[in-house]
Formats: structure tokens, C-alpha cells, sequence
């Protein structure tokens, strides 16, 4: 544990420091909600939020600007991503600063997150001049068919707390050479972070040029959310949140036919089997498990051990544990930095008396510490518990670290323990025996929409497709395709023939 702490007014002044940096007005988005910083708990900025007419006004906005932005050629589109790019390098130690100060993310995490947005920025500069469709061969002679890639309409993005900015990014960056435009609805704790990742799009938009309104940040609670879910106005609703929120705002898009992205829960495992190197599947583990104090979508929250070693890895992932540096994200060698809020707290707390209730045994953590130093913040102890079975607490997402470990004797049963919970985000096995890797990334192995070998749960490369099945929501975003996601497809067939020969044989006039 690190005792070393900044002020409240320490933490404010970066803050500030590093929006003048980014460019932002800070007395321009002044206003009387407090922002607070969960490293201390203590109030570090008041924001102006804004009311339903000004989402209205920004979703007409962007409504307008699509219609010139669409015209705009893809590849001159990527140059906007591709200055956007470069300002994010320029300032990625400035919103490093702000992502730790709202979300209490430790640097080098706060970092990696704005590298995210650095790769994903450049991907989408590749990606403007490869929005192909194929050409198909049509059974007319003289006729060719082709799958043409449109521009959608309005993106609206609904982003949360623990990835304020990179998960945004990906779906701006994407949805902006695609031709959309894009309103936000950043998450209630990370006004500021959201407010300079905007100021620094709007500043790489004057500087190459582009249309005015193609981007607009919304800050605002449920109410603003719900009325931008249900802005007919709105081609495509790219939300990320919990199950619970997926499963009130997806009936309201599916009403409209609106389409929906939607990035919500995940419940990961990881299976260990007997052939693993262990020295490796413990610092996976560890990683996936305690990183970001557990406030990560693909945090790994369940582990499944084959029962032969489960007495040699489990006391190695306690005694790792009691390693772990809590404290200050910004103090260095700190690992764990704090939960969000006294919510999330109290949900960690309700989990683990459930889980005790539930036959589980708590094998270490899950104590709040530093509170007498910080009574506002919420450090917790990151919890390793062994449960007798998937239980209903094992099976709820709780953002939190707590580590639930479960044991195997087969492959089937450990990938039937894998599937067994309603999300299915993220996945992983640890061995060294091939016909077990395969069969756990086959079709009848895992069941989620990331499955690694040999790696934790976390932590994903731009470059792949990220999202889950089941209650995960089905969302695809950011590397692979995803980009079709926010463009919408037409099938062409085009008639060169100087006959009109009608598809299927049929005879007409
Ligand atoms: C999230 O937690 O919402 O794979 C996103 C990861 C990161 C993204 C997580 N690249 O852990």
C-alpha cells in the first residue's frame, strides 16, 4: 500500500494545467456540477452540463453537417483522423493527466488508453481508402453486380466511466471516415477528459479544413442519454454500459429501427489446464484480474482451474496479490488505484458477502483500505474467492476486483463453466497443449467474442474486432470490419446487356 498522496488542489491543478494545455476553455465550460476525482474523493472542477434542447440542437447539427460530410471523398475524411491523431500524440500525456484524475486510473493505464485512440486513429487513416465492397457475378449475361458502402447518418455514442475516451475514439474515428457525424453522451464521472478529447477533434477540424457540426459532446445524465436513443435522427446508437442499461435502450432503438451497437457486460474466465506455464498464466492472471482495479469490461472475474494444480497456483496468485501496490494512480509503483465511486464500493461489498453466503471462501482482499486518510475515496483490496460453484453472484458482472476461482477435471466441463454465465465478452486459456487451445477457440469452445490463448482476458489490440455475444449485446467495434457497422450497404446491379433477361427465368412482357 502507497500512502503517498496528492492534494485535492494538487490534482485540480493539473487538471487545469493540462486543459489549458489541450486548448480547452475552462471558463467556458464552467458550470455548477461538481467533478470529483476518486483519488481522494475531493471536488476538482465544476462543469456546465447541458439540457435536452441542446441535444436537440446538436443532433439537427450533425444531421446537417452529414449531408456535406457524406460528399467529402473517405480518403480526404482520413486526413481530419489523421491530424486528430497527431494532437493526441502531442497531448497524450495532458489527457493521460485527466483520465487518471476522473477515472483513477494509474499513468501508465491512463496512457495506454490514449494510445488506444493514437492506434485506432491510425487504422481508421488505412481504413478511409479501403471502404470496399465486392463484385459479384451475376447469372444475366451482361449484367455485374456490387455491394457499394454508404455513409449512415447520425452516430450517437454513449460512452463509460472506465474507458472514457479510447472506446469513443473508436467509434468517432471509424463512424467519421465512414462519413457519419458523431454526438456524445460521455459518462456522468469524466466530463473533462470527454471536453479535451472534443476540443482536440474540433482543433484538428479547423486545421485541415473540414465542415463545421460534424462532432458534438453533450454532457448530461439519463435523461440526455434516453433522448438521444430515441432521436429518430439518430442512425446508429454505439452505447457501452451494463447489461441492465443494454436491456433498457435496445427495445427503444429496435422500436424505431434504429440500429444499435451495443458493448455491455462481461463476466470473463479463464480456464488454467495442467500443461500451463504457470509463471506466465500468474502474471496474466494477476493483470487481468486486479489491473484497473477490476473496472474493466474484459476484466477476468472468473478462473477455472484443473484441479490437479489449483494448490500450486492459487497460493502464488494470493501471495501476488499481497504484492500489489494500492494507492495513488499517480504515484509511481502503484498498481491499484481506486474504485469509481461509494456505489461501486458497496456493490463490491454486497458481492462478497454474497459470495461468502453462497459457499465461497474469501482467500484474500476484498478490505477497504485507506479510508481514514481518504474517507471520500474507495480503495479496496483486490479479492481472490474460492467458490464451490458458478453460483448466481459468480454469474453477475460486479466492477470490481474480485477474482472468483472455480475447479475443473475436464476440458468440457471447464468450457461448459466458460459458457455458463449470460455474458460473453471475453475468454482465455492458459496451456501448452495444443489440441486444447484449438479446441477452446473452435466453434464448440468458447462462446464469447474474444477468446485468447495464453493471455489474459484484458487488454485488447485495435486491430481486432472488440465485443461479446449473448448479454454482452453482439457489438463489433473497432479493428477487423467494424467499420460496416456505421455504413450501410447497397447491392447494385448494373445492366450493360442492351436486353432486359429478368433474374430467375422469368418471362413478363
Ligand atoms: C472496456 O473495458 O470497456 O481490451 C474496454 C481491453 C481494452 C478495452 C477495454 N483494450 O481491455
Amino acid at each position: 500500500m502507497s500512502t503517498e498522496f496528492p492534494s485535492t488542489t494538487e490534482i485540480a491543478d493539473d487538471v487545469q494545467r493540462a486543459l489549458k494545455a489541450i486548448g480547452v476553455d475552462t471558463e467556458a465550460i464552467a458550470g455548477d456540477v461538481e467533478v470529483r476525482t476518486p483519488i481522494t474523493g475531493g471536488v476538482i472542477f465544476s462543469v456546465r452540463t447541458q439540457t435536452a434542447d441542446d441535444l436537440d440542437a446538436a443532433v439537427a447539427a450533425a444531421a446537417e453537417a452529414f449531408t456535406v460530410w457524406r460528399e467529402v471523398p473517405a480518403p480526404v475524411r482520413g486526413q481530419l483522423i489523421k491530424r486528430w491523431g497527431e494532437l493526441l500524440t502531442e497531448h497524450k500525456a495532458d489527457l493521460g493527466t485527466l483520465v487518471s484524475a476522473e477515472v483513477g486510473k494509474i499513468t501508465s493505464e491512463a496512457l495506454g488508453e490514449v494510445q488506444e485512440m493514437i492506434d485506432i486513429c491510425d487504422l481508421a487513416v488505412g481504413q478511409s481508402r479501403q471502404l470496399f465492397g465486392k463484385t459479384i457475378s451475376s447469372e444475366r449475361p451482361g449484367h455485374r453486380l456490387a455491394e457499394s458502402w454508404h455513409p449512415l447518418g447520425v452516430v450517437g455514442v454513449i460512452s463509460a466511466f472506465n474507458f472514457p475516451v479510447a472506446v469513443y475514439s473508436w467509434n468517432t474515428a471509424l463512424a467519421l471516415i465512414a462519413g457519419d457525424t458523431v454526438v456524445w453522451k460521455p459518462a456522468e464521472p469524466t466530463p473533462l477528459c470527454s471536453l479535451a478529447t472534443d476540443a482536440l477533434l474540433a482543433r484538428a477540424a479547423t486545421d485541415v479544413g473540414a465542415p463545421a457540426g460534424l462532432h458534438h459532446v453533450v454532457l448530461g445524465g439519463r435523461e440526455i442519454g434516453q433522448r438521444l436513443v430515441e432521436d429518430t435522427r439518430v442512425a446508429l446508437v454505439s452505447a457501452t454500459g451494463s447489461v441492465r442499461m443494454g436491456r433498457e435502450i435496445a427495445p427503444l432503438i429496435a422500436g424505431r429501427f434504429g440500429r444499435a451497437l451495443l458493448e455491455l457486460g462481461g463476466n470473463n474466465a479463464a480456464i488454467v489446464a495442467p500443461s500451463a506455464d504457470l509463471d506466465l498464466a500468474l502474471r496474466g492472471i494477476v493483470f487481468a484480474a486486479a489491473g484497473t482495479a477490476g473496472q474493466r469490461c474484459t476484466t477476468l472475474r472468473r478462473l477455472i482451474v484443473h484441479r490437479s494444480i489449483v494448490d500450486q497456483l492459487v497460493p502464488r496468485i494470493v501471495d501476488a496479490y499481497g504484492t500489489l501496490s494500492i494507492g495513488s494512480p499517480t504515484t509511481d509503483g502503484t498498481l491499484v488505484g481506486p474504485l469509481i465511486n461509494e456505489a461501486s464500493f458497496n456493490a463490491q461489498q454486497a458481492a462478497l458477502a454474497a459470495a461468502v453466503e453462497q459457499g465461497g471462501t474469501v482467500l484474500c482482499g476484498g478490505d477497504r483500505v485507506l479510508a481514514d486518510e481518504h474517507p471520500n475515496a474507495y480503495y479496496v483490496q483486490p479479492a481472490v474467492v474460492s467458490m464451490p460453484a458458478q453460483s448466481e453472484i459468480v454469474q453477475a458482472e460486479t466492477f470490481a476486483p474480485i477474482l472468483y476461482v472455480l475447479t475443473y477435471d475436464t476440458l468440457d466441463e471447464a468450457i461448459a463453466l466458460n459458457n455458463g454465465v449470460p455474458q460473453g465478452l471475453s475468454s482465455a486459456i492458459f496451456t501448452t497443449n495444443q489440441i486444447e487451445a484449438e479446441r477452446f477457440t473452435s466453434a464448440s469452445g468458447s462462446d464469447c467474442g474474444i477468446v485468447n490463448v495464453n493471455i489474459g482476458t484484458s487488454g485488447a489490440e485495435i486491430g481486432g474486432a472488440f465485443g461479446g455475444e449473448k448479454a454482452t449485446g453482439g457489438g463489433r467495434e473497432s479493428g477487423a470490419d467494424s467499420w460496416k457497422a456505421y455504413m450501410r450497404q447497397a447491392t447494385n446491379t448494373i445492366n450493360y446487356s442492351g436486353q432486359l433477361p429478368l433474374a430467375q427465368g422469368v418471362e413478363f412482357i
